[in-house]
């Protein structure tokens, strides 16, 4: 009897400690519909940014470079700091100009054992080219990819940083793709083909890190640090996993990121998300920035110069990585 009153009150002291304000979410669980409450960690987008702009230190993360082997080891090394079960996966892919690239797909995992599984998706690697940079002298340079490459990845490890103290009920792998931004640059004036993209999903789709691998969902991050950020529910996404869309749109307008999360369709973009549907069978949602103000629809910084972290926005980390540990948090 004493001993349940400390453990209640131990339970007690470590949800304030978490912070649980504005998280105390129910969700309804089993056939009997009990509550659960949940602690929901707090994100610390300070921290997202500080592993953002370290892997942009190393300078671009080019398949086939040191800079980018280098920044691969430093992820591995995280992830094994942070208490996960770490997995790289050499990946031999060719791109679209028949180049083999070296590339490597890091997994971190938690409650490896566990049957009941979220996957989090995002590639880590950065495009060779700044091919929609304003002036086509750069067309032909390596971007640094602080929004697009190092963003996904910086949430991810501060995910991993505040698992290491409370994990949530189901097994969590943190799965950082290798050359998925090697796709036909706007100068190759070849046949342009989709699957010259996301090179290191399709690999492990094919060749899962762990033998009959299965998750409940996935959801993918992609460019999610970046100013004045919209994430709109993405076609592939809306077709393969409309349920975990509605869900994420859902918790992210209860924690008051509504601006972030507008509850709109946007168009099909090819990504990674499209290949862990197709060949892993994994129903999986990409959060990607669909900001108009650009040429493109990714926003003015999309594979120019200007992809530095000058245009990064911790508001941005924050609210996609409180977003995404609610979620996780509340699977049961
Ligand atoms: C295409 O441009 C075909 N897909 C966008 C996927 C992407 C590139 N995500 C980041 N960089
Ligand atoms: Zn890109």
């Amino acid at each position: 009897m004493r001993k349940n009153y400390i453990c209640l009150i131990l339970t007690l002291l470590m949800c304030s400690a978490f912070s649980c304000g504005g998280s105390k979410n129910t969700s309804s669980s089993n056939e009997q519909n009990k509550k659960i409450i949940v602690c929901v960690p707090t994100f610390n987008a300070d921290s997202a940014y500080v592993y953002t702009a370290h892997q942009v230190e190393f300078g671009p993360r080019v398949p086939n470079t040191k800079t980018h082997d280098d920044c691969g080891n430093y992820l591995a090394q995280q992830l094994k700091i942070f208490g996960a079960k770490v997995t790289k996966q050499s990946a031999g892919v060719i791109a679209y100009d028949g180049t083999l690239l070296k590339a490597t797909n890091i997994i971190g995992s938690y409650r490896p054992e566990s049957k009941k599984r979220i996957a989090l998706f995002t590639h880590w690697d950065t495009r060779p080219w700044a091919d929609e940079d304003p002036d086509p002298k750069n067309h032909h340079t390596p971007i640094l990819g602080a929004n697009d490459g190092a963003s996904g990845v910086g949430v991810l490890l501060e995910i991993a940083r505040l698992m290491q103290h409370q994990l949530p009920d189901l097994g969590i792998d943190l799965i950082f793709l290798d050359a998925e931004d090697y796709g036909d640059p706007e100068f190759y004036k070849g046949e342009r083909k989709e699957e010259s993209w996301c090179l290191g999903t399709q690999y492990w789709a094919r060749n899962p890190h762990v033998d009959g691998y299965n998750a409940r969902f996935g959801i993918l991050l992609d460019m999610v640090g970046g100013q004045n950020a919209a994430f709109l529910k993405e076609a592939y996404s809306e077709q393969f996993a409309p349920d975990i869309n509605k869900k994420v749109w859902k918790i992210a307008k209860q924690l008051g990121y509504g601006k972030y999360f507008i509850d709109k369709s946007c168009g099909y973009v090819t990504d990674d998300h499209l290949f862990v549907n197709n060949l892993a069978h994994i129903k999986t949602i990409d959060i990607i920035n669909n900001d108009m103000s650009g040429k493109t629809s990714f926003g003015p910084t999309w594979h120019t110069l200007n992809d530095n972290m000058e245009h990064i926005d911790k508001s941005t980390l924050k609210a996609v990585g409180q977003t995404v540990m609610e979620v996780i948090y509340n699977e049961h």
